[in-house]
């Protein structure tokens, strides 16, 4: 066919599909291919969740691709991370870290937060929280661990660490850990940030607000009700170095924040009983 042919049918197509859209009122009310129209339409899908103003805004900022690494804007409400706080706070210790040549839990100046694990589907709340994170993650809620709730006092902190695991025994039930959400249950005054120092890109260098620990990479400073998602694993399956990771000394203030591990594949969750908690539900 010549090409004056087939431009002349394309024409006449395009005319045609245009006259059909036009009888239509919602066509001619919005341009279909107009960006602002997609974006409103993705923003009316979380208004309908978090709230109309502007304060309650949901939205991604890529931090970096080399980590692969996000901040989820107001992804918890200031009740849900209080929760989340006033739940944990009774039952918090000392924490531990996984040891790489025997896979056991054991104290270490690696950490010096403290912390305590909630079970996965505890209550309405948590349960809630987890299809939050499964929807926004696109990681299926089996594959995740139970939420850990952490606190930082004034010098207290997390050495740079992998969340992927070393040893053979901790991948057993679901396989490696494939990403994290960390969610921020409070604000803090200054310090506190996760940092990424392997990261490619150094955008706080030098940059005031940021402690010294910070500038070292790709960072997030912590937000009440922010949350901030990770890969321990590039998009080709190898456990990527460059997620190396430490929570910053806080320097003033204190923080908590609420870490969901999700694995490769579905996670067992077994369930930690606790005074006043009630049987695992069926
Ligand atoms: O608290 C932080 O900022 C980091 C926590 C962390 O690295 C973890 O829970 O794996």
């Amino acid at each position: 066919m010549s090409t004056r042919k087939s431009r002349l049918i394309a024409g006449i197509a395009v005319a045609l599909v245009t006259l059909a859209c036009l009888q239509q009122s919602s066509c001619r009310k919005t341009k279909l291919r107009d960006i602002s129209v997609r974006e409103a339409a993705a923003k009316d899908l979380f208004v309908q969740e978090r709230g109309s103003a502007e304060k309650d805004r949901f939205w991604i900022e890529i931090l970096s691709w080399e980590p692969r690494a996000f901040l989820f804007h107001t992804f918890l409400t200031d009740g849900e991370a209080d929760y989340l706080v006033q739940l944990a706070k009774p039952h918090m210790e000392k924490s531990e870290v996984v040891d790489n040549e025997t896979g056991k839990s054991q104290p270490s100046e690696v950490r010096t937060s403290s912390g305590m694990f909630l079970n996965r589907g505890e209550d309405d709340i948590v349960d809630n929280i987890e299809a939050r994170i499964a929807k926004h993650t696109a990681i299926p809620r089996d594959n995740g661990e139970g939420l850990q709730i952490l606190h930082y006092q004034a010098s207290e902190q997390y050495r740079p660490h992998f969340d992927y695991f070393h040893d053979k025994m901790n991948t057993v039930n679901g396989g490696q850990r494939l990403a994290t959400l960390l969610m921020y249950l409070s604000d803090v005054q200054e310090g506190g940030e996760t940092v990424f120092p392997d990261s490619v890109t150094k955008p706080n260098a030098g940059k005031a607000g940021f402690s010294t620990c910070a500038q070292a990479g790709v960072a997030a400073k912590p937000k009440k009700g922010d949350a901030l998602f990770f890969y321990s694993q590039t998009p080709s399956n190898q456990l990527d170095e460059k997620s190396l990771h430490a929570g910053c000394p806080v320097i003033r203030g204190d923080k908590w924040s609420a870490t969901k591990w999700m694995r490769v594949d579905n996670f067992e969750a077994g369930w930690i009983p606790r005074e006043g908690l009630a049987q695992k539900p069926p």
